[in-house]
């Protein structure tokens, strides 16, 4: 066959299953066109895409600015890699560290390698710094965190599907709940080398759970307070996800290590980065760290492009706008549906809670229903769907969306 030739969708579904390893467990859709706030499955039918690749594809899919600038670079200079300097990547540095207001920026590619750039610096800083003993460094995360899956990242994950058979761990965590100021300061207090704070703003994959008001501020105070740096994973939050550029922002909270990924590039092309002040940057000297992708031209020149459209076309005002309208509409129409527990979200990251164990097929098959009905969602944790259009959706197509969610949940019964 062909790689070219075209496929049907379960010819499609067929090769993934027999050639590929089976890490994901995906909607029965086969995508094959994504323009703006649609995509397209290979027999030609249109869909609202309310998943956003996860958060990545904020700006859109195929945003003809972002596209147009990886085209122009990837015909130019693809990949030097750092042994050498390029003409892009210094111009990216300060573009992006002017947009977030840091002295410097360690550029990578995924999200995990971002946390494990962040979780590296961090650990650094307090040997160096705060001349924590060597090897005693502790840093401390929250219950049902999500920061990627490298060994290091599922070492203090507390999800066994995403852990089990995966050790030895790396050691240096220390667990806490999310969103529980006491729990933080006593693991500060009884933990005498604490590196830093590593917390999603938002919890995401857990169930897009929003901490209480002032949580983000109190707990940069408690960072402060015990000289433990505050790490903030803006990657599936941040690139204004939730109505704000990055999530802090509605606290007006500033990380002392800031990790970005997914949208960083609109969904185009991998591009993550860390960013933090001289004072902490400055750890990481030549051979200390690097990436043979880290900083190339076709990222710089993405990722650029992707933050001026977020900002060109006001996308986080949008997402603000919009998201009060989707869980305004869900509000008014819960009461009257036995299936919706509640609707949650900041912004354009938003969830509803299905009126189901975690064990039970039904949030699966309401996404099934979705689907059917012209919309693209997916579970987040067995009773939890996730609702994350592109920021670029109008308020006609968000009210569109809201009769098709509607819709489907008032015509679905239980199977
Ligand atoms: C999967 C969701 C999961 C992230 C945060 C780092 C990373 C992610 C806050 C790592 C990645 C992705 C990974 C993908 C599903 C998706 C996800 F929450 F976004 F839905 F899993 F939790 N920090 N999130 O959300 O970034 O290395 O993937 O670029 O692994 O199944 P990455």
């Amino acid at each position: 066959m062909a790689v070219l030739e075209h496929l049907t969708s379960q010819q499609a579904i067929d090769l993934e299953n027999k050639y590929g390893a089976h890490n994901y467990h995906p909607l029965p859709v086969v995508l094959s066109k994504g323009e703006g706030v649609y995509v397209w499955d290979v027999e030609g039918k249109k869909y609202y895409d309310f998943l956003s690749a996860y958060s990545a594809v904020n700006q859109g899919h195929c945003h003809p600015k972002i596209v147009g600038a990886m085209v122009e670079q990837a015909k130019t200079l693809t990949l030097t890699s750092r042994a050498f300097y390029n003409d892009m990547l210094g111009k990216y540095e300060k573009y992006a560290t002017e947009t977030f207001g840091f002295d410097k920026l360690l550029p990578m590619n995924t999200g995990a390698e971002a946390v494990e750039t962040a979780l590296k610096v961090c650990r650094r800083w307090a040997y160096q710094k705060k001349g924590i003993p060597e090897n005693q460094a502790k840093v401390i995360v929250c219950e049902n965190n999500f920061h990627g899956r490298t060994t290091t990242i599922i070492s203090f994950s507390n999800d066994e599907v995403a852990r089990e058979n995966y050790g030895p761990y790396t050691e240096g965590f220390v667990k806490i709940e999310y969103d529980n100021l006491t729990a933080l300061e006593n693991a500060l207090k009884s933990n005498p080398h604490v590196a830093g704070f590593l917390v999603e703003p938002i919890q995401g994959e857990a169930g897009v759970y929003v901490p209480s008001e002032g949580y983000l501020k109190e707990a940069k105070a408690l960072c402060e307070k015990y000289n433990v740096l505050f790490v903030a994973d803006e990657v599936q939050t941040g690139i204004a996800r939730t109505g704000k550029m990055l999530a802090v922002d509605h606290e007006n909270v500033k990380p002392d290590i800031l990790i970005l990924g997914k949208a960083l590039s609109g969904g185009v092309y991998p591009v993550s980065g860390v960013l933090a002040n001289d004072d902490i940057m400055e750890v990481i000297t030549p051979g200390s760290h690097g990436s043979t992708f880290g900083g190339n031209p076709v990222a710089a020149a993405v990722s650029t492009a992707a933050l001026e459209v977020i900002k060109e076309e006001n996308l986080a005002e949008n997402a603000q706008e919009l998201g009060e309208l989707f869980r305004e509409e869900l509000n008014k129409f819960i009461p009257t549906c036995d299936l919706v527990v509640k609707v949650r979200g900041k912004g354009l990251l938003n969830a509803i809670v299905i009126n189901d164990t975690e064990e039970s097929s039904t949030a699966w098959d309401i996404c099934m229903a979705l689907k059917e009905n012209g919309l693209l969602a997916k579970p987040t944790h067995g009773n939890i769907i996730r609702f994350a259009p592109p920021l670029v959706m109008d308020r006609e197509q968000l009210m569109d969306c809201v009769s098709i969610i509607i819709k489907t949940l008032n015509e679905f019964t239980k199977q």
